[in-house]
């Protein structure tokens, strides 16, 4: 794992700052090593596109590299979004509504010092700060489809480990069956809490099984550098098969519990957001179709757009976990 840190843990550097990080480059030698070795065409032509410029580092922000996932799943085929879009069209209504408020907005959210509190029905809660969770398993690199329930999907590489990892730390006791996740609410920090569209803080919950599928990635970074203050800095939840909303940011608490929580989105519109918001095309939000979605960067009037898949294509890997279940009724 490779992070600059200075005395307050964990800096933002710009990068001027930054000296070049070797691990980054070995994780394009591997992009390279995969396709020449690669026997059908789709690794070959994936990697003969854009997709090993698009991966390079920004150049923004502090370096945080990750080793390529073995997670079954975790790599998709898919060019990955530029930079430039994943950080300037976001969702984090503390910073407003717009799609490009946060990256307007964000500079003020201070990240240092910053802890996640892990509670609840566990044996050994614990609260951990930023080098601690940095430091508590390797990194990886993982490449992930993310589609908002407004219809409208990124591909990008994370950076980060398996919530798994830190949830099997405090020992989650046999009567735990949920947790729910709660992100920052600081007035002083988020311009958008004067506004009363949810009921701040943010939640977010998961079926415990939910939460330690080795899919369910605890990011830190994206891009070979850590967050950006909109895309959730300086920790956050990525769900890939769930639509976009349920991977929080900025989580500062993370509890176990034996309720279903209440989230910010089911308690605004009950109607429209379940709990389970899994990604699904056969069930359509009342506002929106979920049949098909535009991947930003690919814009134009004529781009077309892409079919939906179940689960956002991560079916193989958890579809199991909703065996039996009615989706409609459970959406
Ligand atoms: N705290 C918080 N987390 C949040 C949101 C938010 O408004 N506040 N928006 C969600 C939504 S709707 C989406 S689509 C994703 C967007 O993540 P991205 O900006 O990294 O693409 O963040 C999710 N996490
Ligand atoms: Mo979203």
């Amino acid at each position: 794992m490779l992070i600059r840190t200075d005395r307050d843990g964990f800096s933002h550097a710009r990068s001027s700052e930054i000296t070049p990080q070797p691990v980054y480059e070995e994780r394009r030698q591997w992009l390279r090593t995969v396709a020449a070795g690669a026997a059908g065409g789709t690794l070959a032509a994936w990697a003969g596109r854009d997709a090993l410029a698009a991966v390079q580092r920004p150049g923004k922000l502090a370096a945080l590299a990750g080793q390529p996932s073995q997670v079954a799943g975790a790599n998709t085929m898919e060019t990955p979004t530029a930079y430039a879009d994943a950080s300037q069209y976001n969702n984090y209504y503390e910073f407003g509504l717009d799609k490009a408020d946060p990256a307007r907005n964000a500079h003020t959210l201070k990240t240092t010092p910053w802890s996640i509190k892990v509670e609840g029905l566990v044996a050994k809660p614990a609260t951990f700060d930023l080098q601690e969770l940095l430091q508590l398993s390797a990194q990886e690199e993982r490449i992930y489809r993310l589609r908002c329930v407004e219809g409208w999907s990124m591909v990008i590489p994370w950076v980060g480990y398996s919530l798994a990892q830190l949830l099997r730390r405090v020992q989650p006791l046999g009567s735990a069956k949920y947790v729910e996740f709660v992100t920052l609410a600081d007035p002083k920090m988020m311009p958008g809490l004067r506004s009363r569209v949810l009921d701040w803080p943010y939640t977010e919950g998961l079926r415990l099984d939910e939460a330690m599928h080795p899919l369910t990635l605890l990011a830190f970074g994206m891009y070979g550098e850590v967050l950006p203050a909109q895309n959730g800095a300086p920790v956050r939840l990525v769900v890939p098969w769930k639509y976009g909303f349920k991977s929080a940011k900025s989580i500062v608490a993370i509890r176990l519990t034996d309720k279903q929580p209440a989230t910010a989105w089911n308690k605004a519109a009950r109607n429209e957001y379940g709990f389970y918001s899994n990604v699904n095309p056969d069930v359509p939000h009342p506002r929106w179709s979920q049949s098909s979605e535009r991947r930003i960067g690919e814009g134009g009037l004529f781009a077309k757009k892409r079919k939906t898949l179940m689960f956002n294509g991560y079916g193989e890997q958890v579809g199991q976990l909703y065996a039996g279940m009615d989706l409609k009724q459970q959406f």
